[in-house]
């Protein structure tokens, strides 16, 4: 099935359905998008990062989860398919998939669907829209980056922190400088390098084109990225997709913090969910480079507005009394597009 799950899009299939040898199902997950190319014009690749994703899903033999999701980034120009990174857009079309595939049933209006994110072993619950006990993709929620409006799938995370590097500050520090940037290492769901955008010597309120056109740039943030792989717990990122390279400024319009997003070699249209969800975290951590950039709400429950290049992304965190993170709730929604056979 391919679905667009959040601002992302891409093919949804039943572990079933694919190759058990790793190798294989990664040959064929090529073919199926059309890489390497970077117009994957022999493929159902959209010859950009954000369209170029696959959801594995099957029904889980885990206590109190109805579904496991294994997220793989197909690299558009390069022969890679990598399982190192989690993805909380395309998880916005896990519980649809699940209810329409027959691996959970939906249970009156809304149904609740526990999903297990296998990249990184983590618990995600998504509340899907079922009345007449069918899924419904029509509703009237709006997320920017997608026109119109559509069925809402609220997603909530707990327990995100350390989800790939081990801890939520990998290096220990609030602060680590690199190649003379002063850099927050940190992982709330998803390994992040957060900077100021004036480190890095951009406004922070580019537009994607300008940004991806921007070869300085690009140039001087992947070597940051190369110089703390091994740091974060992640290795030789040479050929991952992660970690994520953020770059922040103020806020413009009443929200938290303004972010542009490589992830990690092209500029985001928006930004990614727990991309969002660790940058807005990143906010709270006193004495790094966006706490002392960004608009902090009172009270234990915050909704952290977090501003990219074509609107805003809301996470609602709730905190303890220290300020950590406990859990994280996002609006998405997401789309049947097409049911059919791929032929490679
Ligand atoms: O951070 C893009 C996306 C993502 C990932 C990326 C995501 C997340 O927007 O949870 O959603 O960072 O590669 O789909």
């Amino acid at each position: 099935m391919w679905m667009r799950g959040g601002t992302s899009k891409g093919g949804y299939f039943l572990k079933d359905d694919l190759p058990t040898d790793t190798a294989a199902r990664d040959a064929f997950l090529l073919g199926v998008m059309g890489s390497p190319d970077p117009r994957q014009i022999d493929g159902m690749g959209g010859a950009d990062p954000l369209t170029s994703k696959v959801a594995v899903v099957s029904k889980s033999t885990r206590e109190g989860i109805d579904v496991d999701y294994l997220f793989l980034q197909v690299f558009v120009d390069q022969a890679i398919v990598s399982d190192a990174q989690n993805c909380g857009n395309i998880l916005a079309g896990i519980g649809p998939f699940a209810i329409e595939r027959g691996l959970v049933d939906a249970s009156g209006d809304e149904t609740r669907v526990a999903i297990y994110m296998e990249n990184t072993g983590q618990v995600a619950v998504a509340t899907v829209q079922t009345p007449g006990g069918q899924v419904s993709y029509a509703g009237d929620a709006a997320i920017d980056g997608v026109p119109g409006t559509h069925a809402p799938v609220p997603l909530e995370f707990r327990d995100t922190a350390g989800s790939s590097c081990g801890a939520l500050l990998p290096s220990g520090n609030a602060v680590d400088v690199v190649n003379g940037v002063p850099v927050t290492l940190i992982d709330n769901g998803m390994p992040c390098v957060v900077m100021k955008a004036e480190d890095v010597g951009i406004t922070g309120y580019e537009d994607r084109d300008s940004l991806d056109a921007n070869t300085e740039l690009k140039a001087k943030i992947e070597a940051i990225r190369l110089a703390v792989g091994e740091t974060m717990n992640l290795g030789d990122v040479k050929e991952k997709s992660v970690p994520k390279m953020m770059l922040v400024a103020r806020p413009k319009n009443g929200g938290a913090i303004t972010v542009r997003s490589f992830i990690p070699h092209r500029a985001h249209a928006t930004i990614g969910v727990l991309g969002a969800v660790s940058v807005a975290t990143a906010c709270l951590i006193e004495g790094s480079p966006a706490a002392e950039l960004a608009e902090i709400p009172e009270g234990l429950r915050k909704t952290l507005s977090v501003e990219h290049p074509t609107g805003e992304m809301s996470c609602v965190l709730e905190t303890d009394e220290g300020g950590n993170v406990k859990t994280a709730a996002l609006l998405r929604t997401a789309r049947k597009l097409m049911d059919g056979i791929v032929y490679v």
